[in-house]
């Protein structure tokens, strides 16, 4: 076990800035061996953060934390900041109930600016932060934005640069490129940083004439302005131009990013420049461990696994995702006009043999919600059938799309939403929570909801070969109940059981099973309505409702703006006289922690619905 020697005397990063280069490199053995047995046991993103040792702790070098402010985009790679800022002692409780967030969180520490999780933001919320300071007066404050190069693949992180690339100021993108998202990087932009490595000679060549020009006195500074002058010939001789030059950033790079030094050097002129600046780093995703290193893929996100093989956690049987990708393939293979589109979390979505198979058809645009999505609608205008898997909480990007470019144009696709509901570890920024409130209003949507892998495959198979409009499928992280559940009509947008004309409990996806448990523990004659459509819900299904003299829905979304509070509206229209009640999540944002006891802090675990119906069967006597 190593012995942290040197990082746990750090409190913050006045105690790095002093330490000498054979310090600094102990202090990243420190850190890499930290990172690795933390992340083994708590699981979380073990390889972005292995190649950013080097590169954080310089920035908390040249940089003065939280007077400067560092922006980690996504975040993920965020925990050697962590460590350099005073988190230290509580690294251990990284990702769990009540312990440190796996992602910035200013409410941990005066040196994490935002709370984020989700990627492409940090150019633009740097611009702004920046753009406080000098409205503030405080010319002398830098904010610098740390974009991975899968991160630029999103369309934000243009037009933050769009804009930040014209101001004045002390505006600092470092650009991590690891030539990986979480898995291969994809598109233009990732060839076009390989092109612009492979021109390495030409900045180096650059690199050296700024640096002799610059520290020459009187002859140094003609010769600069002469230099400056031939820059554009030598550019367009050498290569095409280089995007961040022309849109207004000073350009240093590409550079090591794990030779502590040469990122020092760089960050100071950087720094000195006092202008619009993008340092190019390499990195090597998973650096220092080699397993990371040989599957940096495996290692971006993961639960715990054995530091001495590399082993982890496998899994053993097939989850929602899983499924979700053996029917699509199986439907793809009778219609060649099936399309399947990922932004950047094929892997994650369960569809890399639909990747393997269906190569031809397999579109990963990057982690681009939005592109994804318009795109499917012109897939979909000119003949194909377009299937866009999306985590519930990335596609909160795409909210405008598929208004504007689906749902108006009157096209048709299906949205597979995958992670639906609370999805635990990674905390308020994945939770699956936003999907039902955001596309209820969207006209001729339809929203489906599988308890079980036999209703996934059947409501896919039949949306995605004869659906209408949008088909929204959205099904939770994880695996089916093991429970034998009593519904048998998959078909069918609503199943009842029970004889009860009392009380009528209503669910739909993963939390059938818990009212159902509840309903068991409450020892009540009830009748249960499991829905399997969940919007729209139809008239014959309402007035079937009208005869219970009790109704109670229970969901796992935000009681403002889910079924129930759409249920409750359907049935006041009707004049409902009975009594109604819907019981969903506060409109609160979720922490981290495990999915069971985060339902059962929301009241939505077996036990707490048992008391909730002996509650409401007695109301209101
Ligand atoms: C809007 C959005 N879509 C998808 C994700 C999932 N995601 C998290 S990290 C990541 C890859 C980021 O790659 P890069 O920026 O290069 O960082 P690296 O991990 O390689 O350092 C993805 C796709 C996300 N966080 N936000």
């Amino acid at each position: 076990m190593p012995e942290d020697n040197l990082l746990k005397a750090i409190h913050g990063p006045q105690d790095i800035k002093e330490m000498n280069l054979a310090e600094i490199l102990e202090l990243g053995k420190e850190i890499r061996d930290c990172l690795i047995n933390n992340v083994s046991n708590n699981g979380g993103h073990l390889a972005s953060n292995l190649g950013v040792v080097e590169l954080t702790i310089a920035l908390h070098r040249v940089f003065d934390s939280p007077k400067d402010q560092i922006i980690f985009d996504v975040g993920h790679q965020c925990y050697v900041h962590k460590l350099l800022t005073g988190r230290y002692e509580k690294f251990q409780s990284l990702r769990k109930e009540g312990g440190l967030s796996g992602f910035p969180n200013p409410e941990e520490s005066m040196h994490d600016i935002l709370k984020t999780g989700h990627s492409s933001t940090a150019i633009s919320s740097a611009v702004g932060l920046l753009k406080a300071f000098q409205l503030n007066g405080e010319n002398d404050r830098y904010v610098i934005a740390v974009v991975g190069d899968g991160a630029m693949t999103g369309g934000l992180s243009y037009e933050g640069l769009n804009n930040g690339g014209r101001m004045p100021g002390n505006l600092i993108v470092v650009l991590n490129d690891n030539d990986m998202s979480i898995s291969e990087n994809v598109g233009s932009f990732a060839a076009y940083l390989s092109k612009i490595r492979s021109r390495q000679g030409y900045f180096k060549f650059k690199d050296i004439l700024t640096r002799i020009t610059t520290g020459t006195p009187l002859i140094g500074k003609v010769f600069y302005r002469f230099f400056q002058k031939i820059k554009q010939a030598l550019k367009s001789f050498f290569y095409q131009g280089n995007i961040f030059e022309d849109m207004g950033f000073a350009y240093f790079g590409p550079i090591d990013g794990h030779n502590q030094k040469t990122l020092e050097r760089v960050l100071k002129r950087a720094k000195n420049l006092k202008k619009p600046c993008l340092v190019h780093v390499k990195t090597v995703k998973g650096k220092g461990y080699s397993y990371a290193e040989d599957q940096p893929a495996d290692f971006h996100g993961l639960s715990s696994f054995n530091v001495a093989t590399g082993e982890h956690g496998k899994k053993v049987k097939p989850d929602f995702s899983d499924i979700f990708g053996e029917e699509l393939c199986r439907l793809a293979m009778d219609d060649h006009r099936i399309c399947a589109i990922t932004a950047a979390m094929g892997a994650g979505c369960g569809l890399s043999e639909f990747a393997k198979t269906f190569s031809g058809r397999f579109y990963d645009v990057g982690i681009a919600e939005q592109h994804a999505l318009t795109f499917a609608g012109g897939l979909a205008r000119n003949g194909m059938k377009p299937v866009f898997a999306v985590y519930s909480s990335f596609l909160q990007r795409g909210f405008d799309q598929v208004i504007h470019d689906i749902a108006l144009q009157g096209l048709s696709m299906t949205l597979c939403i995958d992670r639906a509901g609370i999805v635990g570890e990674d905390g308020e920024t994945h939770q699956g929570l936003f999907d039902i409130p955001m596309l209820l209003p969207v006209p001729g949507i339809s929203i489906y909801s599988p308890t079980s892998y036999a209703e996934l495959r059947c409501i896919l198979r039949n949306r995605v070969l004869n659906g209408t409009g949008i088909s929204a499928i959205r099904y939770p992280r994880g695996y089916e109940p093991d429970m034998v559940l009593p519904f048998h009509h998959l078909e069918e947008p609503a199943e009842y059981t029970g004889t009860s004309k009392e009380l009528c409990i209503i669910s739909y996806g993963r939390q059938v099973v818990n009212c159902l448990k509840g309903i068991r523990l409450a020892n009540l004659q009830v009748s249960f309505l499991k829905l399997n459509r969940i919007f729209p819900i139809e008239e014959q299904l309402v007035r079937s409702l009208m005869q219970f003299k009790k109704i109670l829905l229970i969901e796992e979304c935000y009681q403002t703006g889910g079924i129930g509070s759409y249920l409750g509206n359907l049935l006041m229209n009707r004049h409902y006289t009975g009594y109604y009640r819907n019981f969903g999540i506060d409109n609160l944002f979720l922490k981290s922690g495990k999915p069971d006891d985060l339902l059962a802090e929301c009241h939505l675990d077996g036990a707490s619905i048992a008391k909730m119906i002996r509650k409401f069967e007695e109301y209101p006597e």
